[in-house]
């Protein structure tokens, strides 16, 4: 029998144990992000405590400004939705406070002739692009005046299936370049969304045809409970772009005006057919996963206690107010502007009419299939039925 001359197969990656990812005090998100600084891997402009780390990225101040009001606009929703919530007044609502940064410094760079492709997650970044806060309350309320979109701006309505929108935003972006515009297709996914096998053939097709993309990978630390190292072995995401020859960059998450810069530059690189780019943003989930999930099953609270110093709505704060572009007063103003503005939209979409059971279906398609047309019958059957039969109780 001749020898076996071929190499030893690789030892099999062991999987990260349940004791290593979700015991109590499991900090590897914190450990990733405060390696990913020390090595200098990850572009900051700010330190977490607002100090100014890199002076030739600094943006205007004019652009500092809006930034910061834009992060206030999305933290204000966040922390309201919790609320309406609670009060039986939004249907569900994954949170995203404490990811502003990643989601309004990368949006911003956008205009409004760009494409956005949001998940669940980017509530901030459709908010940003300029997505009415009265039609995005109807969405997470589920009413059907939150599905479609204004027709003067191109963000898709927020996408649940994971990975699903990296194809199409570049299908998007190509089909802008085919009409000859300079306008860019942006898209959002998660870290666990960058193990779908969506994400990957996104990333070769538009390497492949120098889509003009931006793709935004959020890494939040989490996927729903799994933690992004038991995810996948991959240390640094923004490296999964060198597999498909396009340039992969890793920012602060949690710096608006880091976030901001590259994106610019990613956008600028887009728009002058320089093709797509991979950017990473490194951030923490601090919130649950949505209002039904109950994160204390899967991790602890010291685990999240340590984003405090890193959040990102604070740390610009600090910078502001130790540059002397805002005081305190001015900012009360702002805050005030923010929550009247809220409170006119929430009344706005109080004001839209009950949707009613069937609805549901009624924008799958522009013609409805034949099973969509029973499952409508079905539904119209069964909300008969409990009718009549409260009426009967209520007569009773
Ligand atoms: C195709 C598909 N598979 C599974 C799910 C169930 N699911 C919903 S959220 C989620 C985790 C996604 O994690 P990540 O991509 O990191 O995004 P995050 O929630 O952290 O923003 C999963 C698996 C889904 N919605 N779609
Ligand atoms: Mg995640």
């Amino acid at each position: 029998m001749t020898p076996d001359t071929r190499p030893a197969a690789p030892q099999p990656h062991a999987p990260a144990t349940e004791s290593q990812d979700t015991a109590p005090g499991y900090a590897a998100a914190q450990a990733a992000y405060d390696a990913a600084q020390d090595s200098g891997d990850m572009v900051q402009c700010l330190a977490p405590d607002g100090t100014v780390v890199r002076e030739d990225l600094l943006p205007e101040p004019a652009t500092r400004l809006e930034l910061y009001r834009q992060m206030r606009r999305a933290r204000h929703f966040d922390e309201r939705g919790w609320v309406l919530y609670r009060q039986g007044r939004l249907g569900v609502f994954p949170p995203f406070g404490g990811m502003e940064a990643s989601q309004v410094g990368t949006a911003a760079a956008l205009t409004k002739d760009d494409w956005l492709f949001p998940t669940y997650r980017d509530t901030g970044a459709a908010l940003t692009l300029g997505l009415p806060i009265a039609r995005t309350l109807a969405y997470w309320r589920t009413s059907p005046h939150g599905w479609h979109m204004p027709a003067d701006l191109k963000v898709l309505p927020f996408y649940i299936p994971i990975a699903t929108q990296y194809p199409q935003a570049v299908g998007a972006a190509l089909a802008e370049r085919r009409q000859g515009t300079r306008n860019v297709a942006m898209a959002f996914i998660g870290d666990g969304g960058s193990s779908e096998g969506d994400f990957h053939e996104a990333l070769n097709f538009a390497g492949a045809l120098n889509a003009p993309c931006v793709f935004i990978l959020q890494n939040n630390g989490w996927a729903i409970s799994v933690p992004t190292r038991a995810q996948t072995r991959a240390t640094d995401l923004s490296r999964r772009a060198d597999g498909y020859g396009i340039p992969g960059v890793r920012v602060d998450g949690n710096d608006a005006l880091a976030t901001y810069h590259v994106t610019r530059e990613a956008v600028e690189r887009a728009r002058s057919g320089g093709g797509p780019t991979l950017i990473e943003t490194v951030t923490y989930r601090v919130k649950p996963h949505t209002v039904a999930d109950d994160p204390s099953r899967y991790r602890s609270e010291a685990d999240t206690a340590g984003w405090d110093a890193k959040d990102p709505v604070t740390r610009l704060r600090t910078h502001l107010l130790n540059a002397g572009l805002m005081t305190e007063a001015s900012e009360a103003d702002l805050l005030a502007e923010i929550a009247t503005e809220f409170e006119a939209a929430l009344a706005e979409a109080d004001s839209y009419p009950e949707p009613t059971p069937a609805e549901i279906l009624d924008h799958v398609f522009a013609e409805p299939t034949p099973q969509l047309q029973k499952q409508r019958a079905e539904i119209l059957a069964e909300h008969t039925a409990q009718d009549s039969a409260q009426n009967s109780k209520e007569q009773a």
